[in-house]
């Protein structure tokens, strides 16, 4: 087989620059492990940036999205047992966020991809990458015991943290930089009416809580959990009980809960390689970089970084220039540090560390106390949560 780009992975990443070089004429074959299915039942992120839903509207795929999506103008924040809204909307000069699940977003990639008749391998075993330093990579995996090869002129890792991109580059000249956080997010997802209009991030001396939400039926709750916690110990009735101690008393009482049709645990680390180019081989999404969910950026910075790829390959093809191509790694790495310390630094605010102690609860409400006081400084937060601009 011969494409342009052979893409690995069909998650955010892989299917929104498919899309990408789709509507620019370039040719590209998506190389997925698992089925359709099984990627569309992964629950994770829930909350998009203008930018992100920007690329949606190019590409065309937005109509569902804006009839179903939820536009929120601000956050809450949590913390002794009482709650303030972030005014987001007037903080950032009018930027907004949109609540649309991650699992509707790639819903929406896969049914644009099947209908212009892109070619999409699932359940792709041995997936390998081959002489990506010279101009004439290839791909080769297994499906149904058949062997195929795809001759490509770029291969684009789409394949997250645990893929086989970023473990085929060369070790020598990859960088990496790792924080591993002391606790983990418990989810559910509930057919349950949210706790509040809009997300509440709860600072709490028993732990972190988020209230969060799919529609207006249709709610996503995490609380802060140890690693060693197993989901199997969690009965709905633990979660919830916990859910309620860790929000102010309104929102406890108020709050309608139900059976979980998703219950998990996610362990939380900031994560980042450089660079994020090897010859003709580009990292995108999760394979470059994780962040803790706190600040809602790990679906967005996929989306940015496909954003200058696709630019930069088209440029290649269109104008035979590799001017963005070479400058894809350095300019996605400028962006991706900025929301690795935002997400580090909400994460640090919001969650109680096993070290933290008396000392550093009282810390953290002060400085919640500043943040929610100072307009400077909830500008601050506004501004980095609703996404910081794209380069040009
Ligand atoms: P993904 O991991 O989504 O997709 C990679 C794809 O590559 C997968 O489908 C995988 O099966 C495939 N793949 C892997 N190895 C392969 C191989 N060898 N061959 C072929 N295919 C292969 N972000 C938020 O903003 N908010 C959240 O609340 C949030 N919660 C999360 C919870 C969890 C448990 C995880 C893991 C992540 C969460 N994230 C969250 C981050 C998440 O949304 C990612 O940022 C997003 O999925 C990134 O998309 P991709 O880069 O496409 O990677
Ligand atoms: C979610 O709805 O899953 C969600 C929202 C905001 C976050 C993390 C997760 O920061």
């Amino acid at each position: 087989m011969r494409t342009q780009v052979a893409i690995i992975g069909a998650g955010p990443s892989g299917l929104l620059l498919g899309q990408l070089l789709h509507q620019v004429g370039i040719d590209a074959v998506v190389i997925e492990q698992r089925s359709g299915d099984y990627v569309l039942g992964r629950i994770r992120a829930g909350v998009l940036e203008q930018g992100t839903i920007d690329l949606m509207d190019q590409l065309g795929l937005g109509e569902r999205m804006h009839a179903e999506g939820l536009v929120h103008g601000g956050i809450n924040l949590g913390f002794r047992n009482t709650r303030q809204r972030i005014d987001m909307q007037a903080l950032t000069g009018g930027k907004q966020v949109m609540v649309y699940g991650q699992t509707e977003v790639t819903r929406d990639l896969m049914d644009a991809r099947a209908a212009c008749g892109a070619k999409t391998v699932y359940q792709a075993q041995n997936v390998r990458l081959h002489d990506f330093d010279g101009a004439r990579p290839r791909v080769t995996y297994t499906k149904d015991g058949v062997n195929h090869e795809v001759e490509c002129d770029f291969i684009a890792g789409c394949d997250g943290y645990h893929g086989v991109s970023r473990a085929s580059a060369p070790q020598a000249a990859l960088r990496t930089y790792e924080k591993v956080y002391p606790f983990g997010w418990l989810g559910v997802l509930s057919d349950t009416p949210p706790a509040a209009h809009e997300l509440i991030y709860s600072n709490h001396e028993r732990g972190f809580a988020l209230c969060s939400m799919r529609s207006e039926t249709r709610s996503r709750y995490y609380v802060q959990c140890s690693l060693d916690d197993k989901v199997e110990q969690w009965s709905d009735q633990a979660f919830w009980d916990e859910l309620r101690r860790r929000l102010d008393p309104a929102v406890a009482e108020a709050m309608v809960t139900g059976p979980s049709i998703e219950k998990s645990i996610a362990p939380l680390r900031s994560f980042v390689a450089e660079p994020m180019r090897f010859g003709r081989l580009f990292l995108a999404g999760d394979a470059a970089h994780i962040v803790p969910p706190t600040g809602a950026k790990g679906l967005n910075l996929a989306a940015s970084d496909v954003r200058y790829l696709a630019r930069g390959l088209t440029e290649f093809y269109a104008d035979k220039s590799e001017a963005g191509i070479d400058a894809y790694s350095d300019r996605c790495l400028r962006r991706v540090w900025k929301a690795v310390r935002f997400s580090w630094w909400f994460t640090s605010l919001m969650h109680k560390f096993p070290d933290g102690g008396e000392f550093g609860q009282k810390i953290q409400e002060a400085e919640i106390g500043y943040l929610l006081g100072s307009t400077a400084a909830s500008t601050a937060l506004a501004e980095n949560y609703v996404g910081l601009p794209y380069e040009v």
